[in-house]
């Protein structure tokens, strides 16, 4: 089965992921991996960390003259910012942060040795690994995209329903958002945080085209393809909040409004709707249409005004730490969204229409769309 896990710290030597699973035959190329990492070092909002580093991955296993051979793809991304040997100790939790909850955990005394992994930083592996499934995904038509919908309450209003047009206007937005006057507004609002010592969040939405009906199951709960892009998505550092489609709206409407009404296309010789509301998926599983997600992020932790907190060393209140940090991270976790949307859609794909090589799984895939055109 398709999988991954990451290591590395904050301020360790480095972050890795290994990815099992992935089929032989594809090439990979570091630069498409690289422009993703970079897209997530972006955004307007970041912090001084990301003047220092300038991630880049290097493949150290996996390929053999640039083609995968089947074995685990071991990814690594340097730090530049290593020093987690000579960093202070942390003993002044921050509210909303991993520090109090991960020391009372471990039973430590020192928030530095859960905040390090805790960190962020540590979605530069995921961004790695869900670069190489947009890769595998590219192969079969299927196009997964991250955008920001909202920051501190700054909402875009544009819909863009063309892949092309998402992915220009996102490039060429400072926030990575689609409308140009919510831009200027969310970057206002960043501004004004950065001056108070604040932080804020937002909502993202990534949204994937090309996915084939039939991915997931309704069979088991936790084949279910809702459940875990939720369960992704709300892993991601600072995500509070996950819908599908419609989401919570759903609750507030008859059936009859929500429902998306089922036609047949005779050209296609495949089945369509009429609305997208239940965001491609249906009991768990694909159903042709576009897969839309949002999630919430909650603002940063780390705030330079910082909220009233405990030394866990003294008892006596304090005020929490602060650290460098970001402002807004919202624009590069919609970069961080869109790759583990993608690498949940590959490893789902993969389930069905797995092979050791792409060869195989192009094969199977053809033949399961030859199936599903004589419904
Ligand atoms: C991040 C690196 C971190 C933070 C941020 C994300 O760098 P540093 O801690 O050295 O400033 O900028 O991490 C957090 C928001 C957090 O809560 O830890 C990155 O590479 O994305």
């Amino acid at each position: 089965m398709l999988n991954f896990t990451t290591a590395g710290e904050s301020h360790g030597k480095c972050l890795v992921v290994i990815v099992t699973g992935f089929p032989a035959g594809v090439h990979l190329d570091e630069s498409d991996i690289n422009a993703d990492l970079k897209r997530r070092q972006g955004g307007y909002g970041r912090g001084g960390r990301m003047q220092i580093e300038s991630d880049k991955v290097c493949i150290l296993s996996g390929t053999r003259k640039n083609i995968t051979i089947g074995s685990p793809i071991c990814l690594q991304i340097e730090n530049k910012d290593y020093k987690i040997d000579i960093l202070p100790d942390v003993t002044r939790p921050r509210p909303g942060h991993a520090d109090l909850p991960g020391i009372i955990k471990f039973g430590n005394r020192d928030a530095r040795n859960i905040l390090e992994r805790a960190s962020a930083r540590e979605t530069a592996a995921r961004v790695a690994a869900g670069a190489l499934t947009k890769i595998l995904l590219a192969k079969f038509d299927i196009n997964v995209l991250g955008y920001v919908k909202s920051i501190g309450g700054v909402n875009s209003k544009k819909t863009i329903k063309n892949p092309d047009e998402i992915f220009r206007n996102r490039n060429k937005s400072k926030v990575y958002c689609l409308d140009k006057l919510a831009e200027s507004k969310m970057i206002e609002k960043i501004k004004k945080a950065r001056k108070e010592g604040d932080s804020l969040g937002g909502v993202i939405e990534i949204v994937a085209f090309g996915v084939p009906p039939g991915l997931g199951s309704h069979a088991q709960w936790n084949l279910r393809l809702d459940g875990i892009l939720a369960g992704a998505l709300m892993s991601i550092q600072g995500i509070k909040g996950v819908e599908i489609g419609l989401g919570f709206d759903f609750s507030k409407k008859f059936g009859s409004q929500v429902h998306d009404e089922i036609f047949y296309c005779e050209d296609k010789g495949s089945f369509g709707r009429v609305t997208n509301n239940a965001g491609g998926i249906e009991g768990g599983i694909t159903n042709g249409e576009v897969v839309i997600a949002r999630a919430a992020m909650k603002p940063i932790p780390t705030l330079m005004k910082p909220l009233r907190s405990v030394d866990i060393i003294t008892k006596k209140p304090e005020s929490a730490s602060t650290e460098r940090s970001d402002v807004c991270a919202v624009p590069a976790v919609s970069v961080v969204g869109e790759s583990v949307m993608a690498f949940e859609i590959a490893r789902c794909f993969m389930e069905k229409f797995g092979g050791d090589s792409i060869g195989e799984v192009t094969r199977n895939y053809e033949g399961y769309l030859g199936q599903i055109r004589v419904i």
